[in-house]
């Protein structure tokens, strides 16, 4: 197996691995290793079922079962379908669930730990996913700023309807029967302890962070407003090329990601998604 950076300061490449293979435990640990250290990793060249994807999946953790009842795999609910492939004339997959940054689950009391995409077809031009990594955001803020927020809470939505920054995909119409569904928003630090590697990560994102609890609108949005202008510097973002067989997993705990669209046509890109069980932020 190698691995191969992908950026200065996270992402990598694994090449010459056959996931279904891997049993022995010191490559898989490897891998896990890897998963740690680079925050992005993408295993080059696969070709898995879903219950192959299921089994290498668990290596990270249990499976979550994403929120929305739309877009499963119908015999794997396990497994979500992001695609832009129409079947007699309906949508199969989700076409751009996640077109603004985010990090997975953050509107979960127990958010995810990592969210794994396979690669099935690639379009030639666009759909690529991007990457920030949040430790580096973090680390950049000034010290003032870093000890302004390391106690700050941060109020946390699936539904699209209480966030003015975001828009409801056309997909979903009025988007209330896939947002507005009653699901409780949540709270979480705005800075998190990384519960493996301990490193602090800026843990706010456009899509779910309504407000900083207890601050009053105006001034919780400015300063939201400040850690997403830090979080979206470009020398902190990863932008991903999909190659068919791309397995792609991300740590949700130190990354926020988001989905860049603009497939060109008649491009189809369509990918099987597997969410891993997190612990509750610190
Ligand atoms: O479609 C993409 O590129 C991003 C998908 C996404 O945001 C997700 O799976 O959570």
């Amino acid at each position: 197996m190698q691995i191969k950076k992908l950026t200065n300061t996270f992402g990598a490449e694994i090449i010459d691995v056959n996931i279904p293979n891997l049993t022995d435990r010191g490559d898989l640990d490897t891998i896990m290793e890897a998963f740690l250290a680079y925050q992005v990793i993408v295993i080059r060249n696969q070709k898995l079922s879903p219950v192959e994807q299921k089994k290498f999946s668990e290596e990270f953790g249990d499976l979550d079962i994403h929120i929305s009842s739309k877009n499963k795999h119908k015999d794997h609910p396990e497994l979500l379908i992001l695609s832009n492939k129409k079947i007699n004339g309906e949508w199969i997959g989700a076409t751009n669930a996640g077109d603004e940054w985010h990090t997975d689950t953050q509107y979960m009391p127990i958010p995810s730990k990592c969210t794994m995409l396979h690669a099935l077809e690639v379009p030639e031009e666009g759909g690529e996913t991007a990457f920030i990594n949040t430790y580096a955001a973090f680390e950049a803020l000034p010290v003032s700023t870093q000890n302004k927020i390391r106690d700050l809470k941060g109020v946390n939505s699936w539904n699209r309807l209480k966030n003015p920054r975001v828009k409801i995909p056309k997909q979903h119409g009025d988007g209330k029967s896939v947002y507005d569904i009653g699901h409780p928003d949540v709270i979480h630090p705005i800075v998190r302890s990384h519960p493996e590697t301990g490193r602090p990560a800026l843990y706010v994102s456009p899509r779910h962070t309504l407000f900083v609890k207890g601050m009053p609108v105006k001034e919780s949005e400015e300063l939201l407003q400040e850690l997403f202008s830090v979080q979206q510097n470009p020398q902190i973002i990863y932008t991903h090329k999909w190659r068919l067989g791309d397995v792609l997993i991300w740590d949700n705990r130190c990354t926020l990601h988001k989905g860049m669209g603009d497939i060109k046509a008649p491009g189809i890109r369509h990918l099987h998604r597997t969410l891993m069980a997190g612990s509750v932020p610190v």
